[in-house]
């Protein structure tokens, strides 16, 4: 009896420790567990209570075709009306803290800098921001993630210099209204989506197609709105409110496809043209070398009278250097890349100015999302490479997360947030990376841009046909509370 049990024994441990090869180490008191949303993707009332229409409303109204089933954000989870109960599923999770973002169309729906405030707008987010405190979870607020007033997009949008003194009106907004609430701020999520797949290749709303160009002035406008609202935060706020301010950027990890000088050299550009783009300027003042000498050849080899990539004057340089109190990081896949031989000088595009060949393995596991493959050695590699690169800064993951077609019993979901989660820990205990904070992506199925509802990141499933929207948990919330409960990812740990 005693001799079959122990053979049962052994045979389950030896199952348990097929099915994860995570770390048994444990997460540290000090780090945070947390969930995010964005607003245009969970909020719904698109023009309820004096909103005014922004780039995502107005690209799925004019053209339903640009998303996924003709859908759009117009409902989307409800969470205008339903944000007491998105609250108490954060709560039933456990996490430390909530990232979310606001609506500035909400706020200044005439986007313009001196136009009303709307005071509805602002009520919404201090009584969601309210109930968090009330449940003791600390809010992390995006001040931007995507939604421009299209108002200004009628202006032309992130390329017009205009932007910086628009967006500094509705950050400093937001710091007067809400800051004795809010410590921790994010001023852009991705700003390279915004830029890239707003204005470059067109994937994001408002679905332009210029690159090489417009997501170049795109960024040069961004990174000045950012510092404008990091130094307002600086001189007007911190004293007082004392919070924290930073940006979120998003990479893959680029894994060289082999030890050669030419390949590690490609990959090191990879990562400087994707993450390196917006933190160099904060970090160091200036976009990274290589992106100014390759850009700046291959312009005037173009027959350009000035570079593509703007140049930042020597005020401005000064002005963005330090703009950061602590570095966020999206991360969520991997390539492979590759050095490659150098693109037609015709071709303009930001592609043929990092000019690299990059592509994923048919082994990693797929997900719902044609760029995200399961690769959770990448994450280790990223938060490495930002630590080492930027000078051993505090470290939030402002995003991580898995995407699938639905469903309750989402086990690919919990493995990947297990070997994600493992190797970021290996990295903070045996690499000595200073990472703070976990964020999952996300608390709920939600909008999932030109996915519409069809592709699902939630720990919450959300019923789309139901106008209740109901929301349910699925097995990874029950996995991811033990985790911020146990502080351990298996069944045991040190
Ligand atoms: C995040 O972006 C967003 O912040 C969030 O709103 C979104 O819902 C979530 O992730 C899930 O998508 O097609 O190969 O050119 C994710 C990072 C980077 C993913 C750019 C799509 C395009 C890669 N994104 N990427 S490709």
């Amino acid at each position: 009896m005693a001799y079959k049990f122990l053979i049962s024994t052994l045979l389950l441990v030896a199952v348990v420790k097929e099915a994860t090869s995570a770390t048994n180490l444990t997460f540290p008191d000090y780090f945070k567990f947390g969930a995010a949303t964005a607003s245009y993707q969970v909020e719904g009332a698109w023009d309820e209570d004096d909103k005014s229409e922004n780039i995502w409303d107005h690209i799925t109204h004019a053209t339903p075709t640009y998303v996924d089933e003709n859908d759009n954000g117009d409902i989307a989870c409800d969470s205008y009306h339903k944000y007491k109960e998105d609250v108490a599923m954060l709560k039933e999770l456990g996490v430390d803290y909530y990232r979310y973002s606001i609506s500035w169309s909400r706020i200044v729906p005439h986007g313009l800098a001196g136009t009303p405030i709307n005071p509805v707008g602002i009520e919404y987010y201090r009584n969601l921001t309210q109930e968090l405190l009330d449940n003791g979870i600390e809010p992390l607020v995006t001040i931007f993630h995507w939604d421009t007033p299209e108002i200004l997009q009628d202006i032309g949008g992130w390329p017009n210099p205009e932007l910086e003194e628009h967006y500094a009106y509705y950050a400093r907004t937001l710091f007067e209204e809400l800051g004795d609430l809010v410590k921790l701020w994010l001023t852009f999520n991705e700003p390279k989506q915004t830029c890239m797949q707003g204005y470059g290749d067109g994937e994001k709303a408002p679905g332009i197609k210029a690159s090489g160009v417009a997501d170049y002035k795109c960024t040069h406008v961004l990174l000045k709105a950012h510092a404008k609202a990091y130094h307002i935060y600086d001189e007007e706020f911190r004293a007082t409110q004392n919070g924290r301010v930073g940006m979120v950027i998003d990479t893959e990890w680029f894994e060289p496809a082999s030890g050669s000088d030419q390949d590690l050299e490609a990959s090191e550009r990879a990562l400087q043209f994707t993450y390196g783009w917006y933190a160099n300027p904060i970090v160091n003042g200036n976009y990274p070398q290589v992106m100014i000498d390759r850009i700046d050849a291959r312009s005037e080899e173009q027959g350009y009278p000035e570079s593509r990539l703007p140049k930042f004057t020597d005020e401005e340089l000064e002005y963005i250097q330090g703009t950061y109190d602590f570095l966020a990081v999206n991360q969520y896949s991997t390539s492979y890349v590759e050095w490659q031989e150098e693109a037609d000088i015709n071709v303009i595009s930001y592609g043929s100015d990092l000019n690299v060949h990059t592509w994923t393995d048919d082994s990693w596991e797929s997900s719902a999302s044609d760029w995200l493959k399961v690769v959770p050695w990448g994450i280790r590699k990223v938060l490495n490479w930002v630590s080492k690169t930027y000078k051993n800064p505090e470290i939030f993951i402002t995003e991580n997360g898995y995407s699938d077609a639905g469903g309750l019993e989402d086990d690919r979901r919990i493995n990947y947030y297990t070997e994600y989660l493992s190797n970021i820990l290996e990295a903070v205990l045996e690499d000595g990376v200073n990472v703070t904070r976990y964020t999952a992506w996300s608390l709920m199925d939600n909008f999932e841009w030109t996915d519409g509802y069809t592709v699902k990141f939630g720990l919450y499933s959300v019923d789309f046909d139901d106008p209740e929207r109901p929301r349910t948990p699925k097995q990874s919330a029950a996995y991811y509370t033990k985790v911020i409960t146990t502080r351990c990812l298996v069944d045991t740990c040190e």
